[in-house]
């Protein structure tokens, strides 16, 4: 590690306080080039032990950058992983307040909730759908604290991968004969198709996510626990929303995810 804990703390409460006034701010390596990847997950560690300190509810974990789409989009390339906010959980048909929000995006992405923990190295495909409990259709609603949606790799881990709100489909299914490699995906906005994508766009198979993120945190000496909800990574780029939008995405065997942007 190149940051001392002080420094660590610092960015941590600078990071969630521009989360929390919903005010953008520049991306943390200008000042600090030389934090590596593990003062980047030390940071997104404090900003989940500050809401945990304050009673929030950390609920699921999330993948990023786990699709051509997104890579292409964000022009950094490897996966990354982060935590999901129980506060900031919604139901499909939920309507979500963009005036706590800087520049909102969302992105249609495949959950998986386990029912066994699941710790690399190792994990396997196989492995993961063994131990899914089901999967759900949900869309994560990402936005960066970053200026203009401009950072790298380091500089957005510790930002918890732009991690903000999630909403979540009403049908669990186990994946014993779902395909989901070929699972389509539609996402409408104001019912307009935005974008497109499949099951497969999320590293060759939405589970090979689940099993990548069990190798980063065994990498770590940590775990996904069973029973909360796991997020794969977004299948399409994220499309930009705004007050007044509406968003509806179809899954493919999984129903339908839809929210309104006030
Ligand atoms: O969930 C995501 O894919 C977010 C990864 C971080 C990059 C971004 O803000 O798009
Ligand atoms: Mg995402």
């Amino acid at each position: 590690m190149q940051l001392d804990q002080a420094t660590i703390a610092a960015l941590a409460e600078h990071l969630e306080n521009a989360e929390l006034n919903a005010t953008a701010v520049s991306k943390i390596t200008d000042k600090h080039p030389d934090m590596d990847w593990e003062d980047a997950y030390a940071i997104q560690d404090a900003i989940r032990a500050r809401k945990e300190q304050r009673g929030t509810p950390v609920s699921g974990l999330k993948m990023g950058l786990t699709s051509p789409a997104k890579i292409r989009q964000m022009g950094v390339k490897e996966p990354i992983y982060g935590f999901l906010n129980g506060l900031h959980a919604y139901r499909t048909g939920a309507t979500i307040d963009t005036s706590s929000l800087i520049h909102p995006k969302v992105e249609a992405e495949i959950g998986f909730v386990l029912n066994r923990p699941l710790k690399g190295p190792g994990c396997h495909i196989g492995e993961v759908l063994a131990a899914t409990d089901y999967v759900v259709a949900t869309v994560e609603v990402i936005d960066s604290r970053y200026e203009n949606f401009k950072f790298d790799l380091k500089s957005v881990i510790a930002d918890n991968t732009s991690a903000a709100r999630y909403v979540v489909g009403d049908q669990y299914r186990q994946v014993g004969g779902l395909d989901l490699r070929n699972l389509g995906i539609v996402l409408r906005k104001n019912g307009d198709v935005a974008t497109v994508a499949s099951g497969a766009a999320v590293l060759g198979h939405p589970a090979a996510s689940v099993a990548m993120l069990a190798n980063m945190l065994g990498a770590r000496g940590k775990e996904i626990p069973a029973g909360v909800l796991i997020m794969t990574g977004g299948a399409t780029e994220a499309i930009a929303v705004e007050k007044g939008d509406r968003i509806m995405v179809d899954y493919q065997w999984l129903g339908s995810v839809e929210m309104q942007f006030s």
